[in-house]
């Protein structure tokens, strides 16, 4: 018995309440450690005189509460057991049978086979618990979520309408390339309306737009006025139809909350600038030292960027022209919550995503999740935390975050970026294996998957312009527990390095356009919507090989699909552990066996009942 490989953590991503009568529990032991894993549970008896029928009961092995775990994950590494139970009295005291080890402590293991001392068992009652299920703490997601096929668009680089009368400083799609975040192409509201029955014939059913109120970059990232829709975009109520003419369509519309940091032009801290410490913002923002503007001003009166320069205030990324905003200052968090309610309240938006979530206190995101929920109960709040996200995701503060722990191992699988080196299938198989298990599942099943964004480059030239390689990430990120998301210009072959390259315009001339890799990526999002196994986050590795960087895993729905990625250029022989027997759900021909060959780059999905 491998007692550091032991691992459960109660009321944790271990111990959760799934619903308001179900729990889920886990635990991680030593790859094929034990032949048999239980768990024995019962109302905590630590309430009641402890008796020798009590006693008895937690070492009967007939209890009725002493069931077989099932292991849902496995790697060459861990076995990760779980099982959900429905308390009848939603509390439980319960420990684990390993073998013939009873597990009542994080390691604490008692020998059952050699158990003579009954004075021993008592200190044994120390185990695991999980207090009243009390619902209002269940974790909930609102329940549109887990089936949304999600659309990222970046408005400037989106489409321009015919009638627009803005004033780009580029023509559209000139250059294709190599665009910067200084040029503007006039993309605005109005295009995006006229672009919306295309996403609907794409299968998009909800909108993430980065930000689109009044700032002076083509990014929108450093907001003037939180409250006005930037006048290159259009107007607000330019927006209030692009809401409904959404909604029509059945599509979600969420925008982004910049509440980390504000524009150099906000009044706010305009007014800072301009009287300092007599400013009643002045502790809205985090000013450091004088002077305050420890840097130069150009002709239009704004910040000359030098990397290095670190501001006399807090910013973001120590750039002069995002100060942060004190969201514990009371004129800066009402001013905020202002902002989170009107766009809700005043135009139907659906939810948020948050800029910089990590960076913002947690007491500001539950004072923001009770304004928003309070305005719209359903609306959904999903973050920007590029790493372990627990902290924020205990159902008090943001619903789920944007994958990117799920992103990181897509590239290093299938991506050939020369700067981030490969991992083998193995790896593979052991974080996501991890990753499975770091949050409770409501939160894995509407985790905002991607394979890439606004601030990454593009997927495809990750993949170094290979269709069929980028094809593979799509794939197994629509298949992964989670809900998709397709970064606008993806479907159709868009390519680009990291920021700002990766914002080119979109393309609309059909004859530029790879309609024939916006007909996979439909097949995908078909796929999605036509098999409950592709979204469900019954996701369970089946075999991997390292040499020819092949992976096998099953997901299981309503029917249950098998999926073989060959991530490799060379085609490779894959050996099933049992062979199957069933339907290639793209020839639709029968399959049958444990042997397939798979050509480079590519995949089988079979679907077996
Ligand atoms: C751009 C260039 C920078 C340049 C800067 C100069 O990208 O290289 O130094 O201009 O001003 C917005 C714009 C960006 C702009 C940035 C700063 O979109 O184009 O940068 O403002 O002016 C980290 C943060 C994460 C943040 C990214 C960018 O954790 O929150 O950096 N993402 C949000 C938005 C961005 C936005 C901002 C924040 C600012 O999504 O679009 O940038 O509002 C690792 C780290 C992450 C890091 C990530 C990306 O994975 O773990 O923490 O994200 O890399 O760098």
């Amino acid at each position: 018995m491998n007692k550091d490989a032991l691992l459960h953590k109660s009321k944790s991503e271990m111990a959760y309440a799934y619903d308001a009568n179900t729990l889920h529990i886990w635990l991680r032991t030593a790859h094929d450690d034990f032949q048999s894993v239980k768990l024995v549970y019962g109302d905590p008896f630590r309430y009641e005189p402890i008796d020798e029928a009590q006693l008895h009961w937690v070492w009967k092995k007939e209890s009725a509460n002493d069931l077989e775990m099932i292991k849902r994950f496995s790697d060459h590494e861990y076995d990760y057991y779980f099982l959900a139970i429905k308390p009848e009295h939603k509390r439980i005291k319960y420990a684990f049978v390993l073998d013939d080890h009873y597990l009542y402590g994080v390691r604490e293991t008692y020998d059952l086979s050699t158990d003579t001392n009954q004075k021993k068992k008592y200190n044994l009652f120390n185990y695991f618990n999980f207090p009243f299920l009390n619902e209002v703490d269940v974790i909930s997601i609102p329940s549109w979520v887990k089936d949304t096929i999600w659309y990222e668009i970046f408005p400037e680089r989106f489409r321009r309408s015919q009638n627009a009368t803005n004033q780009p400083t580029h023509a559209w799609g000139d250059p294709a390339e190599k665009v910067t975040n200084h040029m503007f192409f006039g993309g605005n509201i109005e295009g995006i309306i006229e672009s919306l029955d295309y996403l609907v014939d794409l299968g998009i059913t909800g909108i993430y737009f980065t930000p689109i109120f009044k700032s002076p970059s083509a990014h929108k990232y450093d907001t003037t006025d939180y409250f006005q829709i930037d006048p290159d975009f259009g107007t607000n109520d330019d927006f209030k139809r692009l809401v409904n003419e959404s909604h029509k369509r059945g599509i979600r519309v969420v925008l982004d909350a910049v509440f980390n940091h504000c524009g150099y032009d906000h009044p706010f801290f305009q007014d800072v600038v301009k009287h300092g410490k007599a400013s009643k913002y002045y502790n809205s923002f985090f000013v450091k030292d004088e002077p305050m503007l420890n840097f130069e001003l150009n002709a239009k009166g704004k910040p000359i960027y030098h990397r290095g320069l670190i501001p006399n205030y807090h910013t973001f990324a120590f750039t002069p022209y995002m100060p942060k905003w004190n969201t514990e200052d009371p004129l800066a968090r009402q001013h905020l919550l202002e902002v989170a309610k009107y766009w809700i309240e005043s135009y139907d938006i659906d939810g948020w995503r948050l800029d910089v979530s990590n960076e913002v206190s947690h007491d500001f995101w539950r004072a923001f999740r009770q304004t928003v929920k309070q305005a719209k109960k359903d609306a959904f709040i999903f973050g920007e935390n590029w790493d372990y996200s627990f902290p924020w995701l205990g159902g008090d503060q943001i619903d789920t975050v944007m994958n990117y722990e799920l992103i990181y191992l897509i590239w290093q699988f299938f991506g050939h970026d020369v700067n981030i080196p490969r991992i083998p299938a193995s790896e593979l198989v052991r974080l996501t294996n991890k990753l499975l298990v770091s949050y409770p599942q409501q939160i894995t099943e509407n985790m905002f998957n991607l394979v890439d964004s606004h601030d990454t480059g593009r997927i495809l030239h990750r993949s170094k312009e290979n269709k069929d390689l980028a094809f593979l990430s799509y794939l197994f990120m629509f298949a992964f527990p989670g809900t998709p998301t397709i970064y606008y210009g993806g479907e159709i072959g868009l390519t680009g390095d990291h920021d700002p390259d990766n914002r080119r315009c979109m393309i609309w001339d059909e004859s530029k356009q790879d309609l024939n890799f916006k007909s996979r990526i439909k097949q995908l999002i078909d796929w999605r919507k036509k098999y409950t196994a592709f979204g469900s986050s019954d996701f369970r590795w089946v075999t991997y090989d390292d040499l020819n960087q092949t992976i096998v895993f099953e997901k299981t729905g309503q029917e249950k699909l098998i999926f073989i990625l060959n991530s490799d250029e060379q085609a490779h022989i894959v050996v099933l552990p049992k062979p199957l027997q069933g339907i290639n759900i793209e020839t639709h021909l029968n399959v049958i066996g444990d042997t397939f060959e798979v050509p480079g780059y590519s995949y089988l999905i079979i679907q077996c009942r």
